[in-house]
């Protein structure tokens, strides 16, 4: 009788458990906006500890050569929600709207019964369809006392600062809108640490004391490669501005007579505009003392020492608004833990694209070399995943939609182009030789000319079109800092020939045929012209 019970009450608990894993997991994506990766610990402890971003590599997986298909912020993004590439979801550059005729697969998991939500910053000119509720940033949203606009409240206004807003909204939506029955989808999209790089004021002492190591190649000077690296117009000591990145006041620029760069004044102004009259006070404290600093050495600074001195100002302030990134990520997994919600959660931390800090003597994105091409990815899923892993494979962006569809067992539509990541984090075989990139926005800020190209881990192609027709080879393994264009070297003739093939091959497999224009861009266009848009 004795084993009987007891062999009843194991094939109970076997069957919990099997209910259990069998049950389709939550899913809460975490992405910052421009978070390179160079700037979270789990990568690299050079510049900044985020002991609570890193939580989540420790209990899952760690990708080392994780990229995006076209590295800037609202094509990242359309491409994340439909698995495709730029060309195909019509979101090649940030100027336009996002077309809302394509499919996403928040669409697909809310009509397959998750709950969703999403909260922070989208950028796509519109709301996002597949959401029971939503609470977005306008456009690029504001740090202090931003507007959002939401599902059911319509356009509000919150004080306070940005990074803590987003993580209120969405613990709140956790406490008190989630269906417990229901599977969930959660988006918690940080604007950090996007440009002018506005941290907490409790971190502003701290931050802006501190002196970062320099990259190697902050004094690049492009040769070695073609034309775009050296027309590009986001080298820290010609186009970050004096007041709107370094907050220089407009008067010390004055005084000193220092040129404006770009809306430089306008830009400080209205960022300033925002802030409440206890919120300036806190920054005015801390930028009178830079500001009387600055003017004491501006005098006998060579322009060597005013690259040095942007450098610091910019890793103060972009560094500055992780630390609250970082607090309130912790904020999220502290209270998932403590209401038994990790086990069966896929938990994603990524940006929609890495960042320059510095490399190439660069602030920004846009360009295909690693330092925005690639983008900080770790995944956990305690149920499924083990803990403490690193990879090195060629994953995108591309291939989220399929990887949560996946997940949910739900098949995914044929014309998604990117490849599910569930097998790779689980241990089974998955295999992708090379990824392909496309970059679009250009004429435009920043000056960075159209490319597309072949990355595989030992090369990259790439060729430059548009306003020059030029290609580049990169050995990634022998010139790890990407300065060497070696296209026409003869000891590469046989590598180039091949990877001219493959290129070709990916370009016909992602049906990207656009050659000198781009087909998307031109209908836009044209549609612009004929006041469509
Ligand atoms: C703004 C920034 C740019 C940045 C773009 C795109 N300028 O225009 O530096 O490249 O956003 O960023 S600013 O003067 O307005 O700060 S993205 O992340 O949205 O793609
Ligand atoms: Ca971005």
């Amino acid at each position: 009788m004795k084993h009987i019970l007891i062999g009843l009450l194991i094939c109970v608990n076997y069957s919990q458990i099997l209910a259990q894993s069998n049950k389709r997991p939550n899913i809460i994506f975490i992405m910052s906006d421009d978070h390179a990766y160079q700037a979270i610990s789990a990568y690299d402890q050079r510049l900044i500890s985020t002991p609570n971003i890193d939580r989540i590599a420790k209990k899952g997986i760690l990708f080392t050569n994780a990229s995006v298909t076209n590295s800037i912020c609202a094509p990242s993004r359309a491409t994340i929600l439909t698995g495709k590439h730029s060309h195909l979801n019509g979101k090649v550059d940030n100027h336009f709207k996002f077309d809302t005729t394509n499919i996403t697969f928040p669409q697909i998991l809310q009509a397959n019964g998750y709950q969703t939500a999403m909260f922070g910053k989208l950028h796509f000119g519109n709301s996002p369809k597949g959401f029971d509720q939503f609470k977005i940033l306008p456009d690029q949203g504001n740090y202090y006392n931003p507007d959002f606009i939401t599902k059911n409240e319509g356009n509000i206004k919150v004080n306070g600062y940005v990074t803590d807003i987003i993580t209120d909204m969405t613990l709140d939506w956790l406490k008190q809108e989630r269906t417990p029955e229901k599977p969930f989808l959660l988006m918690y999209l940080h604007k950090a640490p996007h440009r002018s790089w506005l941290m907490a004021e409790r971190h502003l002492d701290e931050m802006t004391q501190k002196t970062y190591p320099e990259p190697k190649t902050l004094f690049d000077d492009y040769s070695g490669r073609t034309s775009p690296a050296k027309e590009a117009e986001m080298n820290i000591l010609t186009s970050m501005s004096w007041a709107g990145d370094n907050k220089i006041y407009p008067a010390t620029m004055d005084s000193l007579k220092i040129p404006e760069i770009g809306f430089d004044k306008r830009r400080f102004a209205a960022e300033m505009g925002r802030l409440n009259p206890s919120q300036k006070a806190n920054f005015d404290r801390v930028y009178d003392r830079i500001n009387a600093e600055f003017i004491k050495a501006y005098p006998s600074m060579t322009e060597q020492d005013k690259m040095r001195w942007k450098f610091q100002r910019y890793m103060q302030d972009y560094l500055g608004t992780l630390r609250s990134v970082d607090e309130n990520v912790g904020r999220l997994l502290d209270y998932l833990e403590a209401n038994n919600l990790m086990e069966n959660t896929i938990i994603v931390y990524t940006s929609d694209q890495g960042f320059y800090l510095g490399e190439h003597g660069w602030f920004d994105k846009r360009f295909i070399y690693d330092e925005s091409f690639k983008t900080p990815l770790m995944v956990s899923w305690p149920s499924q995943i083990k803990a403490g892993q690193k990879s090195d494979a060629l994953v995108q962006n591309l291939d989220f939609a399929q990887t949560f569809l996946d997940a949910a067992d739900i098949p995914a539509p044929k014309d998604m182009q990117g490849q599910s990541l569930i097998p790779l984090m689980t241990g089974k075989s998955w295999k992708r030789d090379a990824v392909y990139y496309h970059y679009y926005e250009y004429p435009a800020e920043h000056m960075v000319n159209r490319h597309y190209a072949i990355v595989t881990k030992k090369y990259k192609l790439i060729h430059y079109y548009f306003s020059t027709d030029a290609w580049e080879l990169i050995d990634r393994e022998k010139d790890p800092l990407e300065l060497k264009n070696v296209y026409n070297y003869p000891v590469y003739a046989s590598i180039r020939k091949t990877l001219h093939k493959q290129l070709d091959a990916l370009r016909l497999k992602y049906k990207d045929n656009s050659t000198i224009s781009n087909g998307y861009i031109d209908r836009f266009l044209n549609d612009a012209v004929e006041g469509k848009v």
